[in-house]
């Protein structure tokens, strides 16, 4: 049995990993910190009704006052306390037009969190981080965790700051953390601003999809349920002060992609759309994942073939899930909830 503070548990990839906590450890305690910014939606959560091991805790990361209200609901919960920490400004493009939030909540955030973990003497730190702090490949090769640091946006400069943030904890206090670094996820409950669920969306309602550039950009897909247990496998077995490549071995150009969902939805190529780039758009980016699959037996499960059309059929069957992201309307339960 653990107690365990997930921070970011509303957002896309924190939620899978609660309903995996609730499928295959449901005598764990937990604890969800999360601030609930436009990307929580506590609809991801609603399955969790009922878990008596369960506990939502409204905060900001960087707010010490809220992350000790967390720790003090996993006092009560009792037993040693890890941490899993998703918490994040996630999006490249917003964090083009404007990084401050990003420094605020990754960087801040991340920091506040430490300190109070380390005051609390947790027993295990997860880091999840991205494959982006290694910045851009070229047609060849892949990211070991030995590649040099080169964020190339600024959501990926604030990543690799938190990441040499739980660097220094780790070698200055002997802190028990643990890195995790991941490719791009997609499946349930992505918030629809991320390439997969985007164009699922804007397909679905006949919208034209918007193409960065010559849409030969690759990213090295992920499915988010393997992601989850890859951090699980950390968690539990990682060893302190390491950092673990995570990987789906499944590289693709993103033009690649969007064929591949309008033929798996039945709507015409008509739709796409080539737009101005991304600036600074990252080219390549692609996992050596041979660590975690060598120390801790961890291999993804699905391949793209097979998880996209679950992830389409996902977002088909929860057509309304869709729309009231999209229009806003998820926001409505937390004004009734929290006035704001
Ligand atoms: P997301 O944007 O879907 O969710 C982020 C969650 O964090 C939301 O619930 C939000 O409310 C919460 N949050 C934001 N600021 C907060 C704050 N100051 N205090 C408390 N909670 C706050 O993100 P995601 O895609 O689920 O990503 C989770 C983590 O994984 C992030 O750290 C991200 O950098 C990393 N990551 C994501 C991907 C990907 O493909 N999505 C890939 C690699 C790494
Ligand atoms: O409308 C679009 N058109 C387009 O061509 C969008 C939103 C994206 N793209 C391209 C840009 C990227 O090459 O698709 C690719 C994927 O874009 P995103 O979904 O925005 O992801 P990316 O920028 O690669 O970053 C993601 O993976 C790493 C996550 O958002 C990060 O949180 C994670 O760290």
């Amino acid at each position: 049995m653990k107690t365990l503070i997930v921070t970011g548990g509303a957002g896309f990839i924190g939620s899978n990993f609660l309903h995996l906590l609730h499928a295959s450890r449901p005598d764990w305690k937990v604890v969800n910190l999360d601030a609930l910014t436009y990307a929580g939606n506590l609809e991801n959560l609603i399955s969790l009704e009922g878990w008596k091991n369960y506990e939502f805790v409204r905060g900001d990361i960087a707010r010490r006052e809220d992350v000790e209200r967390a720790f003090a609901a996993a006092r009560r919960f009792g037993g040693p306390v890890s941490v899993v920490h998703f918490a994040a400004e996630s999006h490249v493009d917003r964090s083009i037009e404007s990084g401050l939030p990003f420094v605020q909540t990754n960087v801040l955030g991340t920091q506040v969190l430490l300190d109070a973990a380390r005051a609390h003497g947790v027993e295990r730190f997860v880091h999840v981080s991205t494959d982006e702090v290694y910045g851009s490949l070229g047609d060849t090769g892949y990211f070991t965790e030995e590649t040099p640091l080169a964020p190339n946006s600024p959501y990926s400069a604030s990543k690799a700051a938190s990441d040499l943030l739980v660097r220094a904890a780790v070698h200055t206090h002997g802190f028990p953390a643990l890195v995790t670094r991941c490719s791009n996820n997609y499946g349930p409950f992505q918030f629809p601003e991320k390439l997969v669920p985007l164009m699922i969306a804007k397909a679905s309602d006949g919208e034209s999809l918007p193409v960065y550039g010559d849409g030969k950009n690759v990213r090295d897909w992920l499915y988010v349920v393997d992601h989850c247990e890859a951090i699980l496998a950390v968690l539990e077995r990682g060893r302190l002060g390491e950092t673990y490549n995570i990987g789906g071995h499944n590289e693709y150009q993103n033009i690649a992609i969007v064929r591949r969902l309008l033929s798996e939805l039945g709507k015409p190529e008509s739709l796409i759309r080539y737009v101005k780039d991304r600036p600074g758009h990252d080219r390549r980016y692609a996992i050596d994942a041979s660590k975690i699959e060598r120390e801790l037996g961890w291999k993804p499960r699905y391949r793209l073939e097979d998880a996209l059309p679950l992830t389409i059929a996902w977002y088909r069957s929860r057509a309304g899930w869709l729309q009231r992201v999209r229009s806003g309307a998820y926001r409505e339960y937390l004004a009734r909830q929290y006035g704001g």
